[in-house]
């Protein structure tokens, strides 16, 4: 059986690019809510109503583990869909706050995100669980979104912007920066020449992989078999994510289901 990813819309395509890397042998597929992006500037019970169908689409194919690849719906919705599902559900937001602690040596830790994810408080309340000592600085980077999909991620405009969002993080001592959002590891390089190359980025997506490579070995829910090509959804017609989604998934994309 396969591993059902979701999304937003083209994002979450950062972490299906490292469970490709990390799981060739499993058999993946992805769903864009492209018709209902953005999540991040929805209320947290939309969001969770979103979240809730979308799992739902996928668990009718009969996944065997669902890996919510937003951030926005993993601060809200992760805890309702453990619930409602039989089966395995990882988010983005423990992964990406276990490095962050682990790694942090000022334990002044940054965090952005969108609206939601940062008014959740998901991320500082994973922090904390782990180290309460950490101090969170975390601040919303909406911009950073369209930013990255428009293919500005290393523009002078994502630049200021990013100049903008985290001058007042710069100020605050953090060597650490949790990219809690799908869309910014594309910014890697822009986030780096603002805050400079000593801030460490913190790759939720890389973590994410991660967690579900352990998950299932420890669940014996490894695949063994070659899988089939990895199939993707989304909720519009799928001209637009095919697009811009090859950028962040790295290769050319084809054949995207509606
Ligand atoms: N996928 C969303 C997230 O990681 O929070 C970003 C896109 C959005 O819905 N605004």
């Amino acid at each position: 059986r396969a591993i059902g990813v979701f999304d937003s819309g083209v994002g979450g395509l950062t972490v299906f690019k490292e469970l490709m890397h990390r799981l060739p042998g499993e058999e993946l597929i992805y769903l864009g809510d492209t018709a209902r992006v953005p999540y991040g500037t929805k209320s947290p019970a939309t969001v969770l109503r979103y979240a809730l169908e979308a799992a739902a689409f996928l668990v009718e194919k009969k996944v065997k583990m669902l890996v919510v690849a937003c951030n926005t719906a993993s601060s809200v919705a992760l805890a309702a869909l453990e619930e409602r599902f039989n089966l395995p559900v990882i988010g983005v937001i423990e992964p990406g706050a276990r490095k962050a602690v682990a790694i942090t040596r000022s334990r002044r830790v940054g965090v952005i995100g969108t609206e939601g994810t940062v008014k959740s408080g998901a991320y500082t309340r994973a922090i904390q669980n782990l180290d309460a000592a950490v101090e969170i600085h975390s601040t919303p980077c909406p911009l950073f979104v369209p930013l990255a999909e428009e293919g500005w991620a290393e523009h002078p405009v994502a630049l200021l912007t990013a100049q903008e969002y985290l001058g007042p993080l710069a100020g605050a001592g953090i060597d650490t920066l949790v990219l809690g959002c799908t869309h910014y590891p594309l910014l890697k390089n822009t986030l780096h020449q603002v805050l400079g190359p000593a801030v460490e980025l913190v790759d939720s997506a890389e973590e994410t992989a991660l967690n579900v490579a352990r998950v299932l070995a420890d669940r014996g829910l490894t695949r063994r078999d070659p899988p089939g090509p990895p199939r993707f959804f989304v909720s519009d017609i799928p001209t637009r994510f095919e697009r811009v989604g090859g950028a962040f998934l790295g290769t050319p994309l084809q054949g995207v289901e509606q």
